[in-house]
């Protein structure tokens, strides 16, 4: 049983949206012709309340991509994005939407973030995704999406932490890379964690 998860592939990270990845918009044609290689597809949503405690704007004097401290853990600063119901949050007007299994929403609570797909920034709470996934019987996961080193990476990392043959289509993501080289080190991360880094023509 394969399963793709499309991380976040927004208008909000794509070019002219509030936190854009650089060629975001890329992904979506590769992801949507990728879509027949798979038994179920869940997509994800980053969907935020407008206080959100990642947002810059909620910390008078912080400014994006600033670090705060968080109830023991650190906490990056973002502009506004994927504000709940705005068009920013909507899946970009290309994606495939049709063929999504599931849509998981994640950052969803006011006090925590969750790059994750599986478990939010306090490393603890759980969006679901690893019960579904458990009972579909879903062995190998996919992952694809943006961005490459916040939100697929630590996807990646968890589906592989809670037991999955994991892989992340290289050619199907495009990264933020702040600091630079924090591309480059999220895939040595995954690497060396087991997962394998693959592309969409070897499917
Ligand atoms: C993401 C930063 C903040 C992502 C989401 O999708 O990678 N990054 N929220
Ligand atoms: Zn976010």
């Amino acid at each position: 049983m394969k399963a793709l998860i499309v991380i976040d592939v927004q208008n909000d990270f794509c070019p002219g949206g509030a936190l854009a990845v650089p060629n975001g918009d890329e992904v979506v044609m590769i992801i949507n012709s990728m879509m027949n290689k798979f038994d179920r597809i869940i997509a994800t949503q980053d969907w935020h309340p407008q206080n959100q405690i990642s947002f810059a704007s909620n910390h008078p004097g912080k400014n994006p991509f600033d670090e705060i401290e968080v109830n023991g853990y650190r906490q990056t600063l973002w502009p506004d994005h994927c504000v709940q119901g705005t068009k920013g949050a909507d899946f970009h007007p290309h994606l495939n939407v049709t063929r999504m299994d599931l849509i998981v929403r994640k950052g969803t609570s006011p006090h925590v973030d969750s790059y994750s797909a599986f478990l939010e920034n306090d490393r603890k709470t759980k969006t679901g995704l690893d019960g579904y996934l458990a009972s579909i019987a879903a062995d190998e996961v996919y992952l694809c999406g943006l961005a490459t080193d916040f939100c697929v990476f630590y996807s990646a990392m968890d589906a592989r932490e809670f037991g999955f043959q994991t892989a992340v289509i290289i050619d199907a993501c495009r990264g933020i890379d702040i600091p630079t080289g924090n591309v480059e080190r999220a895939l040595n991360d995954m690497r060396a964690r087991g997962i394998r880094i693959v592309r969409s023509a070897m499917l």
